[in-house]
């Protein structure tokens, strides 16, 4: 295995965000998608939380988290606006953005594809097209020659599932097919292009952590006596969380864990899990909260024997609840290293607030409050509670110590 870089901090406390969802101004197949009224009445991106033009104050407001990395996307369609014409403003913005996110003492971990795509790339068919996995490369290395060794991970692809199965199973994304036959098809492409983005990064930055941020679900039958929902889940899990690492097993040097919930299959359903049992507390996601499903995900994932990054973990709800929902994940990532996952980072999803796709600005995530109106940006007390768990662990590996007690609601 790897051996962990002896000039970081042994465990990377961090929070996420994405382009499209913070940046605002943004001009890609995600806008396009907005302006053809396909958010079912919900507000569009627009200016978003304007992280575009505040990502310096930003930055200051993420170290009075205390957070060591922060994880954060580059926008395809800003930086390749046409097909081979690469921005040089777009591309110095970004130098800009690492560079002061290294000054403020963060780790950057760059995402290279969140979900959005430049216009000209999406109505080639986007990664449908035999010729997706060129075109990312070369973007890739366009980004990577900008950035040089200023940033040290990358993660190529966002949650390759969960984008073949919204965009092309579920249609409520861009470009809206429902067609399972694309997912297939797609599936490999996503493959290839990660493959080549990782020798691309590879050949130009040899000592980079190259990775996927894969999105996860703890599946579990509904009935847990009945042989063919439990047969069932096995299933799922292979399909939607264990192939894709499988297949990348030799192309990345990292596994990074994008984290929510659990799902129960109930056979003959099995492509469409039940989100939670009825009289379950869900969040404002409908999504069920279960921190023993990372716990049980990181221990399946140590069979792989390479670092782990969480990439993603949170909950759009109330703040008290974000508080309890860090504690008890954190808690499960400390009782997964204990078991000898070699977990070397926890990011929570989300710094800010932000665009929730489909579900708009609704769901608040974000240990920031985010006043879209007035951009105004208010510490919630979750963030407190974070600050307060990063300062008892820092330079410790593994996780040992949770701050007590919770602090109160705050209303935020
Ligand atoms: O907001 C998303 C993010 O873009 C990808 N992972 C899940 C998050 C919450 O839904």
């Amino acid at each position: 295995m790897r051996q962990w870089p002896a000039d970081l901090p042994p465990f990377l406390w961090g929070a996420a965000t994405s382009s499209h969802q913070v940046e605002g101004g943004n001009h890609n197949d995600w806008t396009q998608w907005e302006e053809a009224g396909r958010l079912q009445g919900r507000v569009p991106s627009g200016e978003a939380c304007d992280h575009y033009h505040r990502f310096e104050k930003d930055f200051q407001l993420f170290r009075q988290i205390g957070i060591n990395a922060y994880r954060l996307s580059v926008e395809w369609s800003r930086i390749e606006p046409a097909p081979g014409q690469f921005s040089a403003p777009a591309l110095a913005h970004y130098q800009r953005v690492i560079e002061s996110c290294r000054a403020q003492g963060m780790e950057p971990v760059l995402t290279l594809h969140h979900f959005t795509l430049p216009i000209w790339f999406a109505s080639r068919g986007g990664f449908l097209n035999p010729d997706a996995p060129a075109l990312f490369e070369r973007f890739v290395r366009r980004v990577v020659e900008a950035l040089g060794d200023e940033v040290r991970f990358y993660v190529t692809i966002n949650e390759p599932m969960i984008y073949a199965v919204m965009s092309y199973g579920l249609g409520t994304w861009p470009p809206g097919h429902k067609r399972l036959t694309e997912v297939w098809k797609l599936l490999p492409r996503l493959l290839a292009s990660h493959q080549r983005a990782y020798r691309a990064i590879k050949e130009s930055q040899p000592g980079a952590w190259v990775g996927l941020a894969h999105h996860m679900v703890a599946f579990e039958p509904y009935d847990p006596r009945s042989r063919l929902d439990q047969a069932d889940s096995k299933v799922l899990h292979y399909l939607f969380n264990r192939r894709f690492i499988q297949q990348t097993d030799s192309t990345q040097d990292f596994i990074g864990l994008n984290y929510y919930s659990r799902q129960y299959t109930r056979h003959p359903h099995f492509l469409t899990p039940v989100p939670a049992k009825p009289g379950a507390q869900v969040t404002d996601m409908g999504w069920e909260v279960y921190p023993e499903g990372m716990e049980m995900l990181l221990r399946d994932l140590k069979g792989f024997a390479k670092p782990i990054l969480v990439t993603e973990n949170g909950i759009a709800a109330d703040d008290t609840r974000r508080v309890q929902f860090i504690a008890d994940h954190v808690r499960a990532v400390s009782r997964a290293q204990a078991e000898g996952a070699i977990v070397r980072g926890y990011f929570y999803w989300s710094a800010l607030d932000n665009f929730e796709w489909a579900e708009g600005y609704r769901p608040r995530f974000g240990l920031i409050a985010v006043d879209y109106r007035t951009q105004e940006r208010t510490l919630r007390p979750s963030a407190d509670f974070y600050r307060r768990i990063i300062a008892a662990n820092r330079n410790l590996w593994p996780v040992s110590a949770l701050p007590a007690p919770v602090p109160p609601a705050s209303g935020l």
